[in-house]
């Protein structure tokens, strides 16, 4: 490779840890099987859906003294979804575990996402495609995509490039999304004879994808740690001109772990939690009030200034504006057939919905501004999320506080000023350089999947735990993805697909930002936690998140 900065030749070098349960290879383990387990909801719908991969066993690993045999195997990865830091180490985890094992075997990487595998397009990996790549962030080693795996064509063709390239196992690197994929294609293809084994493994700056066997999924170390750079570094810059009012839009698409976790390693003036939001049954207005009396005091103590931050799926949370979405959803597929709609201008289309809405809907949509109206009505995902990353809600927050705070000053309730600078963190930290954590973590996932493979094992999520313990003694083992799954309405229809973790109200992490919020909002207490380290004390460079933190000591006050 050419022009690598000094940092990335510095990172090429850096071997990641494993856990010691896996430190003696593939060949000398041991997996233990725990107790039958079942869906997170709808047990019995998934149950049908998913008849020969429902139910199994939790697994962990342990090193073993006997050395196991290791058959000669082709595997394929994909990797999948929004890029997470630490991808690439996955997959270079995956195959050194595969190399170790048998020099014979071969890793097939398909390219751009699931679309790779029902396409056929691929690259087969060898000691140098890897080494290029080893602690890099990004995905661009083989790219990513959102191509939902649902349809009997798709299943056949992916099995018939799996035949084509004698694969025997596919490794799907993944968020809820991609793993409900993984979990699917498992299913068909046990349910098919075809022989081929799926694993996942968790991929996803917005830490949703975990629950008491996945502590946290790859990625949220190190986003979280270059958006908490950014907002010191803005919290700072607040402080120094104490000017401007900073609202700052931190990437997550649904939860708002990443938005919590960013406000607790900086603890700025104003932090917006969705769950909270929906749980209060805030309405958009009353958010507009909390926000702007916190504004009205700061300024009556000379402070016309402050940090605060949104996480990027509230719009979906806020009651009426939910349940308008999922009104919209549901008309949306049946006007995106409608030529008179899909040839409309932006301003047909608007009047379009306001009339396919319920009266209590339509009046909702219209009390938007109009950028916002064009904003919700972009295509979804495939996989029928609305892009949230699109919406800009923190420009709509600001619009409505300027227009609160100029009633309140008419009617001499606020005399501060209120300039403002809106910002949206989420590109930023999808492709960092891998923290140490996340370099270990990713590798110890990627290698922990081979394990799972070289076991027979399918439709698993790799699961590596204790991740607050230094790597060596964290554990190895494999949760049945079915274990995770519930149904969800989907374009419309009810959906088998991987339960999202939200913010625990009555959790640690959401308590500790609770009972500092009004100390925070009036005593700028502002954290600066500057650029992720790689090199120096491991106290500084190995640290793991607060969330992660919080939640693994609240753990152990229950055992
Ligand atoms: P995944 O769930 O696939 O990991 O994606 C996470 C995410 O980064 C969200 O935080 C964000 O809303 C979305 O992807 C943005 O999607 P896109 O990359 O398509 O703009």
């Amino acid at each position: 490779m050419t022009n690598l900065s000094p940092l990335q030749i510095e990172r090429l070098k850096y071997q990641p840890k494993l856990p010691s349960s896996l430190a003696n290879g593939i060949s000398h383990l041991i997996m233990n099987e725990g107790s039958a387990t079942e869906a997170v909801a709808n047990k019995e719908d998934i149950k049908n859906l998913f008849k020969n991969t429902y139910g199994k066993p939790t697994v962990t690993f342990q090193t073993s003294t006997e050395a196991v045999e290791c058959s000669q195997r082709n595997v394929g990865v994909i990797l999948s979804g929004g890029q997470a830091p630490g991808g690439h180490n996955v997959i270079a985890g995956l195959y050194d575990a595969l190399k170790q094992a048998n020099p014979e075997n071969k890793l097939y990487g398909f390219l751009g996402g699931p679309s790779g595998i029902i396409e056929g397009k691929y690259v087969e990996f060898n000691d140098k495609f890897i080494d290029d790549y080893r602690n890099t962030g990004g995905f661009d080693i083989i790219g990513s995509g959102r191509t939902k795996l649902e349809t009997e064509e798709q299943f056949q063709s992916s099995w018939e490039v799996c035949k084509k390239l004698n694969i025997s196992a596919v490794v799907i690197i993944g968020g809820d999304d991609s793993n409900t994929n993984a979990a699917m294609l498992a299913e068909w293809f046990v349910a098919h004879n075809a022989d081929i084994q799926v694993i996942g493994c968790p991929k996803t700056i917005d830490g949703d994808l975990k629950n008491d066997q996945i502590e946290i999924s790859f990625g949220f170390d190190t986003a979280t740690k270059t958006y908490g750079e950014l907002i010191g570094n803005i919290e700072r810059d607040a402080n120094s001109a104490k000017k401007y009012w900073h609202f700052v839009k931190i990437m997550g698409r649904s939860a708002s772990h990443v938005a919590l976790e960013a406000a607790l390693q900086t603890q700025p003036n104003i932090t917006l939690i969705s769950e909270e939001v929906e749980q209060k049954k805030m309405s958009l207005s009353s958010i507009i009030d909390y926000m702007a009396d916190i504004i009205v005091r700061r300024s009556q103590i000379g402070k016309n200034f402050g940090i605060a931050v949104i996480p990027e799926g509230l719009i979906e949370f806020i009651p009426e504006l939910k349940a308008m979405i999922a009104n919209l959803n549901d008309v949306m597929p049946a006007l995106e057939k409608d030529s008179k709609y899909t040839n409309g201008s932006d301003a047909d289309k608007i009047s379009i919905i306001e009339n396919s809405l319920s009266s209590e809907n339509s009046s909702v949509f219209k009390s938007l501004p109009s950028l916002i109206k064009s904003q919700l009505l972009m295509d979804r995902d495939p996989h029928g999320n609305v892009q949230v990353s699109k919406i800009e809600t923190e420009k709509l927050l600001i619009s409505m506080l300027e227009e609160k705070l100029s009633q309140l000053k008419k009617e001499g309730k606020y005399t501060g000023k209120f300039a403002t600078q809106s910002h949206f963190f989420g590109y930023e930290g999808r492709c960092a350089f891998p923290s140490n954590f996340d370099a270990d973590y990713c590798y110890s996932l990627g290698y922990n999947a081979f394990a799972l493979i070289n076991f027979g094992m399918t439709g698993y999520l790799s699961s590596v735990r204790n991740l607050t313990e230094p790597a060596n003694n964290w554990l190895a083992g494999g949760v049945p993805l079915t274990m995770m799954m519930n149904m969800e309405r989907r374009h419309g229809e009810m959906k088998p697909v991987i339960k999202k973790a939200l913010v625990e109200l009555d959790g640690p992490v959401f308590k500790k930002l609770e009972t500092n919020r009004e100390d925070w909002a009036m005593n700028d207490r502002y954290l600066f936690p500057g650029a992720i380290q790689y090199f120096g004390p491991a106290s500084v460079c190995d640290i793991t998140t607060v969330t992660l933190k919080l939640e693994s000591e609240s753990r152990l006050a229950e055992v």
